[in-house]
């Protein structure tokens, strides 16, 4: 049988997962897994400890079919509440022999379901349920409060317990849930049903489950019109062997008079369910094919989980990689406009003529360099120096450029996840103000930007190190060359000088004129780029905080490497358990 260290892998693996976005498979992955949890906690692993706990009979099956009718029946006692009104039973019945209580109040078979024990003398047809602490952990509790009563009978041998469960098919979601838990933790499952009801849909989705876990299975078909017995017995085998289920027993009760709200033939039934209990290798054959039955679905399962894992990861994967590529779209953007010139606009243009003079000044400087030099030098002499204006000016402009590029990335981010996979939920309520930049970008971008002008400047120092470099420069001081270096990075030439430049007009002109004076040609060119790649690097870390903001969003993504790894560590687990054919049962 399969060994707990493979078994309380997976347990804990399964703990890992998450499914954080809200795809097409998440409510049917996350079912399953916590179904697969359910069982493990509550019958897979208490039961592997304790192969020798009771056997335990889960009467399951629609509402209305007798099941607390037929147990109270079996045991003699009115233990379980029958009704007229549907559903009845909201609270499971454990009945057993006095000895066995503990196994249920205080073990660990049916997990964290709360338990308590009730007071054998109290009858829940009169009204008047007592509750008794049990002394077990799960301590006292008001007779209204969910969990499972554990009643102690002496008509029960030891080794058996029989539960009375809430329905399968009501309308009430935490009936049928806690009964598919109920039906996860047992060793048999008695299916009860009627003459009238036996063909419904909903309990044949659960014998499919039965089927598929090789469960151990018996069939009780209640309130057949007297004389029709054979005949529902006949056509129910038929269907069941169909759907390749193949029950223990199968048990039919004509419907008669009850006699003390039981019913009076039942003894075939308590012969079965006793004997079981009493016919040590039989019962242990029972128990070992139920365990052998859910060990081998174990794979199926932990795929449908895994599948779900993986889609996960995929859509989040695909919102990941689309909020970035929207703000390299903003960056490509901001280089696009630099390059269109579009920054050397209105007060940059007229600053910068302030420094480099008239069109006249343009034609001169075009003549002959010496001369433009002197022109330069004249203009700032004794004046403040209108490259700063040029500076400040460009990086407002700049600043503008780059919050517009980002205000429109953030609002396509969210525009575009609305309309994938998972992205509105992973937007949630939380989307409200993502559609724009962060507060703090506006900052960051002027941080930034006043970085790279300096960068730019310290640049243009190194480069003029050597001293014939310097003897050029200083004519026209640094911090003009530096201005001229980024009106250049800005303009659509970008250090192209000679006829381009002219054509492109007058400012960037100028300016490229003056520095392929000053630096040489290739020299320039090589500025240039090394200046605009180091603008968008800085951008793109200034950036980084918006993208991350969406990146939050996705947080709670299981691993990468868990679908792989829940994979394997389920096919060990089948593989333990189909090694020994000896305890696999059937
Ligand atoms: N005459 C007669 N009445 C029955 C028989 N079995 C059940 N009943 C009645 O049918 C009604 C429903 O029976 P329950 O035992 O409460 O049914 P249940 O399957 O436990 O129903 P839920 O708890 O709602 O899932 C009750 O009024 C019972 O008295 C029977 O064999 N003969
Ligand atoms: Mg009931």
């Amino acid at each position: 049988m399969s060994s707990r260290a493979s078994l309380t892998e997976l347990r804990s693996l399964l703990d890992e997962v998450a499914f954080p976005l809200d795809l097409a498979g998440t409510v049917d992955g996350s079912t399953v897994r916590r179904e697969l949890i359910g069982q493990l906690d509550d019958y897979v692993l208490p039961r592997l400890a304790r192969l020798d706990a009771p056997l335990l009979a889960v009467f399951g099956g629609s509402t209305g079919a007798g099941k607390s009718t037929l147990v109270n029946s079996l045991v003699g006692h009115t233990v379980t509440a029958p009704g007229v009104l549907r559903p009845t039973t909201r609270r499971p019945v454990l009945v057993c022999h006095a000895d066995d209580t503990a196994w249920f109040v205080d073990g660990e078979i049916l997990g964290d379901l709360p338990r308590y024990h009730r007071a054998p003398s109290a009858d829940p047809a009169s009204g008047s349920r007592s509750d008794q602490a049990s002394g077990s952990t799960s301590g006292q509790r008001s007779p209204d409060a969910s969990g499972v009563e554990v009643v102690a009978v002496a008509t029960l041998p030891r080794g058996l317990a029989v539960l009375d469960a809430p329905d399968i098919d009501s309308v009430e979601t935490a009936n049928h849930e806690l009964a598919a838990q109920l039906l996860g933790a047992a060793d048999l499952w008695v299916f009860v049903t009627t003459a009238a009801r036996y063909a419904d849909a909903v309990p044949w989705e659960y014998l499919a489950r039965a089927e598929q876990r090789s469960v151990a299975l018996g069939v009780i078909v209640n309130r057949i019109p007297p004389g029709s017995e054979d005949e529902i017995a006949a056509h129910l085998t038929d269907m069941l062997d169909r759907r390749g289920l193949r029950p223990e027993r199968l048990f039919t009760i004509a419907e008669g008079p009850l006699a003390e709200g039981r019913i009076p033939a039942v003894d075939d039934v308590r012969a079965w369910l006793t004997g079981l209990a009493l016919d040590r290798p039989e019962r242990d054959r029972l128990v070992r094919q139920t365990l052998a039955g859910v060990l081998q679905s174990v794979p199926a399962r932990v795929d449908r989980v895994a599948d779900e894992v993986q889609a996960q990861a995929s859509a989040s994967g695909a919102l990941a990689s689309f909020a970035r590529a929207r703000y390299e779209g903003a960056l490509d953007a901001v280089e696009g406009e630099l390059r269109s010139g579009e920054l050397l606009r209105g007060e940059v243009l007229d600053h910068w003529r302030e420094i480099v003079g008239t069109g006249e000044m343009m034609s001169r400087l075009q003549r002959g360099i010496g001369r433009a030099r002197d022109r330069l030098a004249a203009t700032f002499s004794g004046r403040p120096l209108p490259e700063v204006a040029v500076a400040g000016q460009l990086e407002a402009n700049l600043e503008v450029l780059v919050a517009r590029a980002a205000d429109r990335a953030s609002l396509e981010v969210v525009e575009g996840w609305s309309t994938m996979a998972g992205g509105a939920q992973a937007l949630g309520v939380s989307a409200r103000g993502l559609e724009r930049s962060s507060d703090a970008l506006g900052p960051a971008v002027k941080t930034t930007v006043n970085e790279w002008q300096d960068a730019v400047m310290r640049l243009v120092r190194e480069q003029a190190g050597s001293k014939v470099t310097v003897a050029r420069t200083l004519s026209v001081g640094l911090n003009g060359v530096g201005v001229a270096l980024m009106v250049a990075v800005f303009s659509a030439t970008g250090g192209i000088t000679g006829g381009e430049a002219a054509v492109a007009g007058g400012t960037a002109a100028v300016s490229q004129t003056l520095l392929t004076a000053v630096f040489g040609e290739q020299a320039l060119r090589d500025l240039v780029k090394q200046s605009r790649d180091d603008l968008r690097r800085r951008l793109y870390v200034a950036f980084t905080p918006e993208v991350e903001r969406f990146d939050a969003l996705l947080a709670g993504m299981p691993s990468a490497g868990l679908a792989p790894e829940l994979r394997r560590v389920a096919g060990v687990v089948a593989d333990e358990a189909g090694s020994d054919p000896g305890e696999s049962g059937r």
